[in-house]
């Protein structure tokens, strides 16, 4: 197998024997996050299908979840930081009824290598959570992710409490049951101040640097 193959394939495996070194291997031609965004999505990508068609159980998804945590923990070190000052502070959470978190954490390491001030408050936070954390955290943004179909709609929930918060900071949202289109037709309306869909984290940094800008 190609290096790339075998780093896709830990992730569907589940299994961490070698990835170190192969991960080592890989540094030498790619930049980390092309790492992760390439052969490590393409793997998780593999690992949804087969869960999809019931060739994985939960238990070994969360093995797969491990290994993507495990790649994504060594190549940060690796990642390009720029030493600038603060410029901005942003909350972050996963949404009401969503566990999933590799994706929200890796717009929380892009993000703080980056210069923002990172609030990540985890995940399943309930809108109530989000509006205590506003108040003592006066944040410049806050980033929402879900996973889930179910997500989406807890994300236009999430902006109506915001709202009815008084909160009108930027909303910055992502994750793979979102479109741009749902986030525009459906979450925007329903919230006092500007809601981004970023389509990844890299987006999310653009997104953010544009409004702190
Ligand atoms: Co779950 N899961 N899962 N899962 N899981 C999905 C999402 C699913 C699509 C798999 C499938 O069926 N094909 C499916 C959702 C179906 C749906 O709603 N339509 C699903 C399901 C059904 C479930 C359960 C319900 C299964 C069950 O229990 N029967 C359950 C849900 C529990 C719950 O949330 N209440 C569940 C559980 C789990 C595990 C715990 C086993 C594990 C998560 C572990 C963890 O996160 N700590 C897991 C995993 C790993 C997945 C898949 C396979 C991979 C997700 C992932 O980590 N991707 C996923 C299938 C898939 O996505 N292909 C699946 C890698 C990550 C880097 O990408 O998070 O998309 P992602 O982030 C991207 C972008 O979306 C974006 O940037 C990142 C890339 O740079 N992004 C943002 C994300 N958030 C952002 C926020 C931003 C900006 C960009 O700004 C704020």
């Amino acid at each position: 197998l190609s290096l790339e193959e075998r780093l896709a394939n830990y992730v569907v495996e589940g299994s961490k024997d070698g990835l170190i070194d192969d991960l080592n291997e890989a540094l030498k031609k790619y930049a980390p996050l092309d790492i992760i965004n390439g052969p490590l999505m393409k793997g998780m990508e593999e690992v949804g299908r087969l869960f999809n068609d019931n060739e994985l159980i939960v238990a070994e998804v969360l093995q797969s979840a491990e290994v993507m945590k495990a790649a994504v923990a060594h190549l940060e070190p690796f990642m390009e930081r720029t030493e600038t000052a603060v410029k901005g502070k942003i909350l972050l959470a996963t949404v009401k009824g969503d566990v999933h978190d590799i994706g929200k954490n890796l717009v929380e390491i892009i993000l703080s290598n980056n210069g923002y001030q990172v609030v990540n408050l985890g995940i399943k936070v309930p809108p109530e959570q989000l509006i205590a954390a506003y108040r003592e955290e006066k944040p410049d943004a806050i980033g929402l992710s879900g996973l889930l179909v179910k997500s989406a709609q807890q994300m236009v929930t999430t902006a109506q409490d915001l709202r009815e918060a008084g909160i009108e900071v930027p909303i910055l949202v992502g994750g793979a049951a979102l479109t741009r289109k749902f986030t525009h037709t459906r979450i925007a309306p329903e919230y006092n101040g500007l809601v981004l869909y970023a389509k990844d984290a890299m987006d999310g940094l653009d997104l953010a640097n544009r409004l702190s800008d």
